[in-house]
């Protein structure tokens, strides 16, 4: 018997079936993020990341072109097993022969290339306005300014935005999922909270006015507690996009697990808003005593976070995205990490036994609960790990750094 075969058999034993666990995983999708290859910068600029989040490290090798971000890309896909889409930020977009247009004028033309990719590739796309690291972010607010133009140009964005997801959709036939995230807020303590947030709720209305196929795009807004350097005030913040999301149809709420107080759960928060939204998104991310965008690890909450999409069936009303951005270690291995751990975590949760401990719950045998709680926290998972993996064609966990470290050597190092 092989050590699967035995693995399969212990997890027989508790109800579960491997097999078909396995056959399901290789079918949900996973958007990989670009913005990891080359510390959220893109290439509609040449200044810094703003926008209150920021990349810490010196890594030699980032890639700076985007022939050079397509192959760091190809690489990181294949070292992770299972189905993606790429999730796109509008400052990746690819100007041909130099000729730039402002963020208020991008067009589908200018990710022609991020579709051909996707096609290659098999995936779907989702996407993300820019409302950062950009000279007309004013004063540190872009969607809630009181500055008209300002506010104009961002809502312009946005619009375009809506275009291109829907370019994105139709172009690959998977729907594109846009997030709205933006760092306005206040460092210090402002004086008017409201305003702000009237300004951002009108301007998102308007960016949500364009016409656009509900069933292909799906936009979403993203929350946050603080940022660096806007530690005082966010106007996005969790009551208010929670309250968006509720009160305009279509538009999702969604969570990043970095942004919440530190003893604030996301694998809590999501079975409570799946009580009342038909479909929700998510950051998968790792906080590190903030929102430090650590690269994502199979530990106990990122465990517990995919344990309760597939505990209350959401595998299909959950749309999952990867953010992280970790600029220390190689960037490749930092993306496909963090995806393979993701892709453990769903395969962690799908073979619990979660009927039969739902069971002890309702039947109060709690005791007996937290004895098979612990019980299955040592059953044979690697085993079956490995044979998602071997059926993925993927290296396995101790073959994968040579890998990544091949893939330096020979293309990473020759980089200016
Ligand atoms: C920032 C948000 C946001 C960004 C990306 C780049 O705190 O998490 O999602 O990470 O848009
Ligand atoms: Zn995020």
């Amino acid at each position: 018997m092989s050590n699967y075969e035995a693995a399969k058999a212990s997890y027989a034993a508790l109800g579960v079936d491997t097999d078909a666990a396995i056959a399901k995983l290789k079918e949900i999708p996973v958007s990989v993020h670009c913005w990891q290859l080359d510390d959220v910068i893109g290439f509609d600029h040449d200044g810094p990341l703003t926008g209150g989040i920021q990349t810490t490290g010196n890594y030699p090798g980032k890639a700076t072109t985007s022939e050079q971000l397509f192959a760091d890309m190809e690489k990181a896909l294949s070292l992770a097993p299972g189905k993606k889409k790429i999730n796109v930020h509008a400052c990746y977009a690819i100007f041909e022969d130099g000729k730039f247009v402002d963020r208020d004028q991008i067009e589908p033309k200018h990710f022609v290339k991020w579709v051909e990719f996707a096609k290659k590739h098999n995936m779907g796309l989702d996407f993300n306005p820019t409302f950062f690291s950009h000279p007309k972010v004013k004063d540190g607010l872009t969607l809630s300014s009181p500055d008209e133009e300002t506010r104009k140009f961002w809502i312009n964005h946005g619009k375009a935005c809506i275009r291109i997801s829907e370019y994105f959709a139709k172009e690959t036939g998977v729907p594109c999922v846009m997030n709205i995230w933006s760092g306005d807020g206040y460092k210090d303590i402002p004086a008017d909270r409201m305003g702000p947030r009237m300004r951002y709720k009108d301007a998102i209305e308007q960016i949500l006015s364009e016409p656009y196929d509900r069933d292909m795009v799906k936009p979403c807004v993203e929350s946050k507690v603080f940022g660096i350097g806007v530690e005082s005030y966010t106007v996005g913040s969790a009551e208010f996009t929670l309250s968006f999301a509720a009160t305009h149809e279509g538009c999702m709420p969604l969570m990043d697990n970095g942004h919440y107080h530190p003893t604030e759960v996301v694998s809590d928060k999501i079975p409570a808003m799946l009580c009342f939204y038909p479909e929700i998104a998510l950051h998968i991310t790792r906080p590190v005593r903030w929102d430090s965008d650590h690269v994502v690890l199979f530990d106990d909450e990122t465990k517990e976070m995919a344990k309760e999409i597939v505990r209350c069936n959401g595998l299909d009303r959950v749309y999952m995205a990867l953010d992280y951005f970790d600029a220390s270690i190689n960037r490749i291995s930092a993306l496909a990490t963090g995806l393979r751990s993701w892709q453990k975590a769903l395969l962690n949760a799908m073979v619990t036994p979660n009927e039969l401990l739902k069971d002890l719950q309702d039947k109060n045998e709690l005791t007996k609960l937290m004895v098979m709680q612990e019980a299955c926290k040592t059953l044979p998972l690697g085993e079956v790990w490995e044979e998602y993996l071997r059926q993925c064609d993927v290296v396995t966990d101790f073959a994968f750094y040579d890998e990544v470290k091949d893939y330096e050597e020979n293309i990473l190092k020759k980089r200016a």
